[in-house]
């Protein structure tokens, strides 16, 4: 497999102005004909060079007339002295066969499509790269009674009956559009109907469509979607563009949603929901999916990415919008905490690991590979860092002046910075060294107080390590505040740092302030400051960002941790500080905490958390330690935990459930006492959230009950495919040995398929991400049996194994026996003869 590289970026020899695509559908006799208009661009004597993967060609008419071409290495090269000429292609497929997911498909009985990034070539032989923008027209036949919708993009101009129970329909979408954007989807649903009309006036007709029997649940996707629509004319200025935007939720799909145009895919976890089978975290999920996939629409859509290095210039964009629109419908500092812990617990891993890469990245072997936290949500961490420098008003000049010169364009994230800079006229040159920049910068802070002088000073440093090389300065916009004594804030702004070392003076300070660092995660980085237990419990208290009260709770929590890692190295016994108890009660009885931030304090870091702090970890002592902590917290908070249990049962609002369910699960881990607490709870439940957590504090406390509750559970919802995958993903979560065991035999399970992704994640994915002590187990078996389903999911859905890959070759940080464990998996992979593109560039990279 071959590396592309953006330094050999070349424009395309050939265009296509129109496509018109018809597809005749009918199971593995299908067949499409494309039909382009292709120009030849400049004066040169090129081949027109298209290329396609799995493609079974039937013929090719240049003009209508056979044309001259070869066929080989996944491309058709064709040799002609034509300027200007249409190009038909007949190709012929079986969906059903497809269990790759990408080009035409089937799931669950409904053809349908994903062509990003390059699966429309799985289609037909086509100029299959962004920066090439064609109108599409596509007509769809199939039959009537098993598949009574045929959707496609844009608008919808004719339709009638063909022969023996057949019908077909035409679209038209009008904005031209690369490849990767192009959908089609036929079969039977459940359909919800609605309208927006827009800000000028203009009606947009809605429709979600649900597999038969779900129409209940698409209800909240629809308001999403509304919501979503009225946002982006209030804080972006922006209006949709077409007279229909339909979603089609399908429960085989690779992602999370796809943002075709006019012609939404979604993965039914992004979709369906109601209150018995979704659970508030699942709400908030589909409303941020929703809003993602209508915000590409503008970015994305409307101007798109020049070649795939770019694709930060959408997915960062677009995560940062979707990031705004649930911050300014919910809880804004919810929002951040959940984002910054993206950020630190796994595109910092990521960063530290094999497959560090820039946000945009310089080579690629499988484009699937990239669509990482790096480039989405690092890269939307980049996009936040120009909005903190200039400002809500320049930021949106910037978005105004980036539409009028590229609408209808496909780009680069160096025109995106420089309608920012145009825009602003504020100089963002230092800062464009965040796109060509991997690994993740350190900042290190130290600090003086002079009494005399009544003066502060911030002394900082940056620098950062990409593959063993220094890295290149950045400009890191670096929020402080400064606390008194008394919890005043005294001086709060945000710093620009744009050197290796400066220091920053705060005049008229009365005695030595706490500070507050690195606020709200103002930039992508690694803090390096040493705070003291005081310090942290001083911000825990009165820290006015409460993302930075909860930053200081992880931190007390962490320093917790770590030296009881260290007493127990030592072989002293381990001990928990007063303070990081009374922090914590302070916070359970604080009736003026947000009940959210709570529930976030609460949540205290995950094992796979704690890890990214450090540079090498001993696991056992780690669990040791972390459980011995959250084990010392919750014993010592009992009434209070007991006594806001209590009080929340009556509150009906996620906030509420969620510190109340945080509660119930550290009571369970303390005591059987507490198992009633448990089932009453579960028995009781309104909704999916409480008795998904009943049955959580059930597992994670191994209660007796555990068995009984999963049981009924399991009878319950054997037939929601969405709620199957909780229950799978519960039983995944259990920290025993006996685990591996109860996975492999659920693979046998009714409702298990490896064909599904979803399935897989919810298992086996949730298994390796989440389960970390058992995942990790000295003996290699978790190593062991990961490479054993890769193996199986590499002929399967190479693009779902090369996702789960993630914990075997993210093992710089474990002892040397797992790490050679790790290695020798990986070895096993490589010795694979049909390994996929998508795992070979994971595999090579780790064991580089
Ligand atoms: N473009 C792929 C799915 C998404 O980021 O919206
Ligand atoms: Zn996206």
């Amino acid at each position: 497999a071959q590396a592309k590289h953006l330094k050999d970026y070349q424009a395309p020899a050939y265009t296509i102005s129109h496509i018109d695509l018809n597809f005749d559908l009918k199971g593995n006799e299908t067949t499409v004909v494309a039909t382009s208009k292709v120009q030849r661009v400049g004066q040169h004597t090129e081949n027109l060079i298209l290329v396609g993967e799995q493609i079974n060609l039937q013929s090719v008419l240049i003009n209508g007339d056979k044309a001259q071409y070869q066929e080989a290495n996944n491309e058709l090269v064709i040799q002609t002295n034509l300027d200007d000429f249409e190009l038909t292609l007949v190709t012929l497929q079986d969906p059903e066969a497809n269990s790759s997911l990408e080009g035409l498909y089937m799931s669950d009985g409904a053809y349908c499509t994903q062509c990003e990034a390059e699966g429309f070539r799985r289609i037909t032989y086509f100029l299959d790269r962004p920066d090439v923008l064609a109108i599409y027209t596509v007509r769809v036949e199939a039959d009537k009674t098993a598949f009574p919708f045929l959707l496609s993009n844009g608008n919808l101009v004719e339709k009638g009956e063909t022969t023996a129970g057949r019908h077909y329909v035409r679209w038209e979408d009008p904005f031209p559009k690369p490849s990767y954007l192009f959908a089609l989807v036929a079969g039977d649903f459940d359909l919800l109907e609605d309208k927006f009309v827009t800000r000028s006036g203009r009606e947009v007709k809605l429709q979600v469509f649900v597999d038969k029997g779900n129409l209940h649940k698409a209800n909240h996707a629809m308001v999403s979607l509304q919501k979503s629509m009225a946002w982006d004319e209030n804080r972006f200025d922006l209006e949709y563009d077409l007279d229909i935007y339909m979603i089609v939720a399908v429960d085989f799909f690779n992602m999370g949603a796809m943002e075709n145009k006019g012609l939404n895919v979604f993965n039914t976890k992004y979709v369906l929901a109601d209150t018995a089978s979704a659970t508030d975290e699942d709400y908030h999920g589909i409303e941020s999916v929703v809003g993602h996939e209508y915000f590409h629409n503008w970015t994305g859509n409307r101007v798109t990415c020049r070649d795939w290095f770019q694709l930060s210039l959408k997915e960062g964009l677009t995560v940062f919008r979707d990031q705004e629109f649930s911050s300014d419908l919910g809880s804004r500092a919810v929002n951040r905490i959940q984002a910054i812990r993206v950020m630190k617990n796994q595109q910092f891993a990521e960063d530290a690991g094999p497959m560090s890469h820039p946000i945009r990245p310089e080579s690629v072997i499988e484009m699937n590979n990239f669509y990482t936290v790096t480039v989405y949500n690092k890269g939307a961490e980049v996009i936040r860092m120009m909005h903190t420098i200039l400002g809500e008003k320049n930021f949106q000049l910037g978005m105004k002046c980036y539409f009028e010169r590229h609408d209808g364009q496909a780009v680069t994230c160096d025109d995106f910075v420089n309608a920012m800079e145009s825009a602003s006229g504020i100089d963002l040159g230092l800062f464009r060294n965040w796109y060509s920049q991997a690994g993740t910068p350190v900042v290190s802070v130290t600090d003086s107080f002079d009494a005399d002088k009544k003066q502060y000073q911030l002394t900082v440093k940056q620098s950062v390590q990409s593959q063993g090389e220094k890295g290149k300065l950045l400009h890191i916009p670096f929020s402080v505040e400064l606390l008194d004594a008394e919890g005043q804030s005294i001086n709060n702004q945000v710093l620009a740092v744009k050197q290796t070392e400066q220091t920053f003076t705060f005049d008229g300070i009365e005695s030595m302030p706490v500070p507050s660092l690195l606020q709200d995660f103002s930039a992508p980085v690694r803090l390096d400051y040493e705070f003291n237990v005081d310090q942290l419990v001083h911000l825990t208290r009165f820290a006015t960002s409460e993302v930075a009260r909860w930053e200081a709770s992880v931190g007390l929590f962490s320093q917790a941790v770590w030296q009881n890692v260290e007493s127990l190295s030592a072989k002293e016994s381990m001990h928990l500080d007063p303070r990081v108890i009374e922090a914590v009660r302070g916070v359970i009885l604080d009736e003026n905490i947000d009940k959210a931030l709570v529930a976030e304090i609460l949540a205290f870091p995950t094992a796979a958390a704690l890890i990214e702090q450090v540079d090498t970890v001993n696991l056992d002592a780690l669990q040791a330690a972390r459980e011995f902590v959250v084990d010392e917290l919750a014993e010592a908070c009992l009434d209070e935990l007991v006594t806001r249990y209590r009080s929340l049962i009556t509150e009906d609002n996620p906030a509420a459930r969620a510190f109340k369910n945080i509660c119930l699960v550290l009571l369970s881990r303390v005591s059987s006492e507490y198992e009633q607490l448990v089932t009453e709870q579960y028995k009781a439940a309104a909704n999916m959230t409480d008795s998904l957590a009943a049955l959580k504090a059930a597992v994670s406390g191994q209660l007796s009950c555990k068995d009984a509750l999963m049981q009924d559970f399991e009878q319950k919802w054997l037939s929601t495919p969405l709620v199957m995958d909780k229950w799978f993903s519960l039983q995944a979560s259990q920290n025993t040995p006996e685990v591996l065991e109860v996975i492999k035999s659920l693979t046998k399970h009714e409702s298990f398929s490896f064909n599904n992704p979803n399935r897989v994640r919810s298992l086996i994915g949730f298994f390796v991400a989440a389960n970390t002590y058992q995942f990790h187990e000295a003996n290699g078996s978790g190593y062991e049996y990961l490479t054993d389903i890769l193996i199986k999911l590499n002929e399967l859905n190479p693009q779902t194994a090369a996702r789960m890959i993630t914990p075997l070759i993210q093992f710089s940080k474990f002892d040397l026996e797992r790490q050679q464990k790790m290695k020798q998996c990986l070895l096993r992979l490589k010795g694979l003869p049909n390994l996929s593109k998508d795992l070979f560039e994971k595999v090579e990279k780790a064991l580089a």
